[in-house]
């Protein structure tokens, strides 16, 4: 009995304080917003606006995870914000991607980042986009053995319009790319070894 009162009593003590301490807070935001307010007047931009402007360039962008179940997934936010992704249901707590939909000529931005409990020998990703009528199969069986060239076999290397780099555990690459002009299903493959029979493929459809 006698404790519970003490905590009711230290209670009422802990938000009294935190009342004057909230009535401080208030007065200092006022002054900092009036102090910034006449800042801003100065003209010029904030950092936070210059930052903003180098994020955000009006590219689209696609944030790509790939998993250790070789698959490349999304966020479901990503979905939500980009009606040209292709989807395949639910995969844990991501979606499963299986194209991208894009103009031709469009200015495209794709983000690969590894997710994985595992060591960048046994489990890597990357996302190369091949030219139409490439023989995927064939580049990935053949880009097995290519492991001093980024698992990029050097035979179909003219036929990658563009790549990441191979990416283990908590790596990110960006790739800012133009899509072909010519409409069609371009293939998009991860070369790991193994990754392709897995089915670490997708599809870009220009359109
Ligand atoms: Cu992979």
């Amino acid at each position: 009995m006698f404790s519970n009162s003490g905590m009711f009593l230290n209670r009422e003590v802990k938000s009294k304080h935190i009342s004057n301490k909230m009535k401080h807070l208030f007065i200092s935001s006022i002054i900092f917003a009036l102090m910034f307010a006449l800042i801003a007047c100065g003209g010029g931009e904030t950092a936070e606006q210059v930052e903003e402007e180098v994020i955000d360039d009006g590219v689209r962008t696609i944030n790509i995870i790939g998993t250790d179940d070789m698959k490349f997934v999304v966020e479901p936010s990503a979905v939500e914000n980009d009606d040209r992704l292709i989807t395949g249901g639910q995969a844990g707590q991501y979606i499963l991607l299986e194209g991208i939909e894009a103009e031709p000529g469009e200015e495209l931005r794709i983000r690969l980042t590894t997710i994985s409990n595992l060591p960048a020998t046994a489990m890597a990703h990357n996302l190369a986009i091949v030219e139409l009528g490439t023989d995927v199969d064939a580049f990935a069986r053949a880009s097995i053995t290519a492991r001093d060239n980024e698992y990029i076999a050097p035979d179909f290397e003219d036929q990658v319009i563009v790549t990441t780099r191979m990416l283990g555990n908590g790596e990110t690459d960006t790739i800012t790319f133009t899509v072909p002009e010519e409409p069609g299903e371009y293939d998009y493959v991860c070369t790991f070894p193994g990754h392709f029979a897995g089915g670490m493929v997708g599809v870009l459809v220009v359109q």
